[in-house]
């Protein structure tokens, strides 16, 4: 199985300023983490993350191209207004899980609504940066046809 770990704007900033949102962690810690999982079950990741909506159009469309099995994607302040960024997914047959870490629908209202949930096969938020690893497993599920 291969997947692809995708981070929109300022996710790159993670770990480095307001841990009470977004935690301590650096998204390097979080690949890591997910590296270590991946290697003891034959599972091989790829890890993207871009501050431009256009760049992380491309890697989506690219995911389709070679083959991916799944893309685990926190679309960052994208996830709101992005409507290129759904049509990109809704473009692909590959299956994306979205994921935040923290619980959009409890926060500032213009937080609270994704345009790119209802092209994913589901959403993960609130669980801080467990959740890129709970979306490890749902297609670790989804593989073995649960
Ligand atoms: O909860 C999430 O994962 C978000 O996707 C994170 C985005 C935010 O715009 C979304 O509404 C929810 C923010 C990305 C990280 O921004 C930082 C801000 C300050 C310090 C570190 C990261």
């Amino acid at each position: 199985m291969k997947l692809l770990i995708l981070n929109g704007p300022n996710l790159n900033r993670l770990g480095k300023r307001e841990p009470g949102i977004y935690g301590a962690e650096t998204l390097a810690d979080v690949e890591s983490k997910l590296d270590k999982i991946a290697l003891a079950q034959d599972v091989e990741l790829a890890f993207y993350q871009s501050n431009w909506e256009g760049a992380l159009v491309d890697k989506i469309h690219e995911a389709e191209d070679i083959g991916l099995d799944g893309i685990i994607f926190n679309p960052g302040a994208f996830t709101h207004y992005s409507i290129a960024l759904r049509d990109a997914v809704a473009s692909i047959t590959v299956p994306v899980i979205e994921i935040h870490i923290s619980n959009i629908h409890s926060r500032e209202p213009f937080r609270q609504n994704s345009v790119i949930a209802p092209v994913c096969i589901g959403q993960i938020s609130g669980f801080g940066t467990d959740g890129y690893e709970l979306a490890y497993q749902a297609f670790l599920l989804r593989g073995k046809g649960v």
